[in-house]
């Protein structure tokens, strides 16, 4: 080596480890975020890697182990990393992926395709990241070795024996320095790692525990992909034809796949990919497919005069009621509109799209009669209560001077106008939001009475929903609107608290609120305005001084703090209603001493979040109570 190529490469060492430094010193920058979810981002890095090597066509199974220690191994059985020195960067091909950087494009060029990976920071930020982090390659015969310590090169690539396998092996131990916590979830990792198999068919994904005490190991193979997804999301629903719809194409570069199935619910579930990521504000290829399915089923019920002359369109709404679809594309240069890069821009994507679902799927419904005729009769109705439903709301409008303020009457709204400053208290039972009109401040609160239990807006068609008097009252209270026409510049407070009992009730209540506002204004909890307020258990008594408890843990500890005799007298609320107006404003509503909790939906799993609501409010029985054994452990506080 000539005395001017040590330099250079004493240059590109220093480069190398000052790229990664700056992974070390912000990390959010490169995964979002140093909380649970950038923890997990690790390990779907990794993964994606291997997927790639899927996608490629050389790797159908993958492992991820949470090992006994809290690290991760992932493995493959693709070609397995080259283990050469790769020309350009004058280093082992291997030690570019894992510590360079690579800017989005991920390893430029030659390599693959398209590559997924939200990110797309890939393996060195994962290195960067990790206490330590060990490569096993299997290739030509031989087990290659290397290992490095929070980024830095401590065992240079190295033959440690022999094999007859092939693939990749990657074990790490993310830096406790690093992020807030280093503790792996098993329900995470499984719901994206179910998901990864389904998008990317006849990949098998093993996931195993093996930490004391958690041991168990999931499979998740799926032949049919997408189709099995589609299957997946209906499970719990009843489909309203016997076959999943399935179009598959190559359009301008933009690999497009397409599945779906109408349920009997009112309820649409679709959900996009790019490149196996969730693009939960959807974007062009969301476009152009509701463009095909508009347009296709309104030219098949015209041609087959299903749809009469002098009959309207079918909208898209009518047309998607029930309408379960997974649409996954690939393109090789995404363009995210949105900093979060959940909304897709590329333009070719929405022509791609619409045009490989049209074609395909009008030579699908000419095939079978027998599946077209139920989906057109189902939006004939959809369309029919929607209509119903437009006439009633103009009824409902011009009974009122001025339609557009008309607030409901029970609401006792507050007197600032500046809808920052505002929250509005959802409150079970007149009796509670009488108090609950007594205790608030003015200035700043609202409070909406609510009677009984709302409408469950996964069992009923829009116009019953639209014609539920608490639900119209919640509408106009917010003035956002809904659906397609929802506006959250209209809304008029940005604290929206549901204040209900803490028992079962109670719970069941807040569950309906929540699921009529992720069905018809899901932006509101995306955005943060949805609250529940936490009132408390039990009030302590004990020489003239009060204690509120929210738990049993905190009455206890409380207890400990000021003696456990007879002086004590302890009160279990059962309601909002046995407070008295000063009690609900201390506890429940003081912006200085109240708890809220946040609702917030994971981005990552929104079709898990949609199986969740209708599991909880759908007409099955069964599923229900699977789910709540299942995550009763989860709820606590529930007076049963
Ligand atoms: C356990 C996680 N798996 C991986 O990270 C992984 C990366 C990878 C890979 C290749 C094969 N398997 C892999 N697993 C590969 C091999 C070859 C060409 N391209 C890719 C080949 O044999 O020619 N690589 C991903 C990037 C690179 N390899 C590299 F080429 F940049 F090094």
């Amino acid at each position: 080596m000539g005395k001017k190529d040590e330099q250079e490469y004493g240059a590109d060492q220093i480069q190398i480890l000052e790229g990664l430094e700056a992974v070390r010193k912000r990390p959010g920058m490169y995964i979002g975020t140093t909380s649970e979810k950038g923890l997990h981002h690790l390990v779907y890095e990794i993964v994606d890697n291997a997927v790639d090597e899927a996608l490629a066509g050389f790797c159908n199974e993958i492992q991820v182990t949470i090992n006994k220690d809290n690290s991760i191994t992932v493995l493959d059985n693709g070609r397995g990393i080259p283990t050469g020195i790769q020309e350009k960067a004058g280093i082992p091909a291997v030690d570019v992926v894992f510590t360079i950087l690579h800017a989005g494009g991920k390893f430029g060029g030659g390599g693959y395709k398209v590559s997924g990976g939200l990110h797309g920071v890939g393996a060195s930020v994962v290195n960067a990241l990790s206490d330590w982090l060990e490569v096993e390659i299997y290739r030509d015969g031989k087990i290659h070795h290397q290992r490095y310590e929070q980024g830095k090169i401590i065992k240079p690539l190295e033959i440690t024996g022999n094999t007859r396998k092939r693939g990749t092996k990657v074990t790490f131990m993310p830096d406790a320095t690093i992020f807030e916590t280093l503790e792996f979830d098993f329900d995470t990792l499984r719901t994206r790692l179910r998901e990864m198999a389904f998008l990317t068919k006849g990949l098998k994904i093993v996931l195993s525990d093996k930490r004391a005490g958690k041991e168990k190991e999931r499979e998740f193979f799926y032949e049919g992909g997408i189709i099995e997804f589609v299957n997946y999301i209906n499970r719990h629903k009843d489909p309203i034809y016997d076959k999943v719809i399935y179009c598959e194409g190559e359009k301008d570069g933009v690999l497009v796949e397409v599945a779906l199935q109408h349920n009997s619910s009112y309820s649409e579930s679709v959900f996009t990919f790019v490149n196996n990521i969730g693009t939960t504000e959807g974007g062009t290829h969301l476009t152009g497919f509701r463009s095909a399915i508009t347009k296709v089923f309104n030219d098949y019920a015209r041609n087959n005069k299903l749809l009469k002359d002098n009959e309207d369109n079918l909208t898209g709404d009518d047309l998607r009621e029930g309408l379960a679809a997974i649409v996954s594309i690939k393109v090789t240069d995404p363009q995210f509109e949105s900093q979060t890069k959940i909304k897709l821009g590329n333009s070719e994507a929405r022509t791609a799209v619409e045009g490989v679902v049209t074609e395909q799927l009008t030579y699908f419904l000419e095939l079978n009669p027998g599946v077209a005729k139920p989906i057109v009769n189902k939006a004939i109705q959809a369309q029919r209560a929607r209509i119903a439903a437009r006439k009633a709301r103009d009824v409902a409008r011009k009974s009122t001077l001025d339609s557009s303020m008309a607030l409901p009457g029970k609401l006792a709204d507050c007197t600032d106008k500046n809808p920052e400053n505002c929250e509005i208290y959802l409150v079970e039972g007149d009796s509670a939001g009488g108090s609950a009109k007594t205790a608030r401040s003015r200035a700043t609160q609202a409070i909406l009475p609510l009677r009984g239990k709302i409408l469950n807006v996964e069992k009923a068609r829009i116009d019953r929903i639209l014609g539920n008097e608490e639900i119209k009252a919640m509408i106009t209270a917010f003035g956002t609107g809904i659906h397609e026409n929802f506006d959250i510049s209209k809304l008029r407070y940005h604290k929206i608290i549901i204040m209900t009992d803490a028992d079962v009730d109670g719970a069941h209540i807040a569950t309906l609120m929540l699921t009529f506002f992720y069905r018809f204004m899901p932006e509101l909890i995306r955005q943060g305005h949805v609250y529940l307020a936490q009132p408390p258990l039990y009030k302590l008594e004990k020489n003239k001084k009060t204690w509120y408890a929210y738990s049993d843990e905190e009455l206890d500890n409380i207890l400990k703090e000021v003696g456990r005799d007879q002086n004590n007298k302890i009160q279990r609320y059962k309601g909002l209603g046995e407070m008295d107006a000063e009690q609900l404003w201390d506890t429940t509503m003081d912006p200085e001493h109240r708890v809220l909790l946040r609702v917030a939906i994971e981005d990552d799993n929104e079709s898990e979040v949609d199986l969740t609501f209708n599991t909880l409010m759908g007409d099955k029985v069964e599923p229900r109570r699977e789910f709540i054994e299942e995550n009763a452990k989860f709820v606590k506080n529930l007076d049963i």
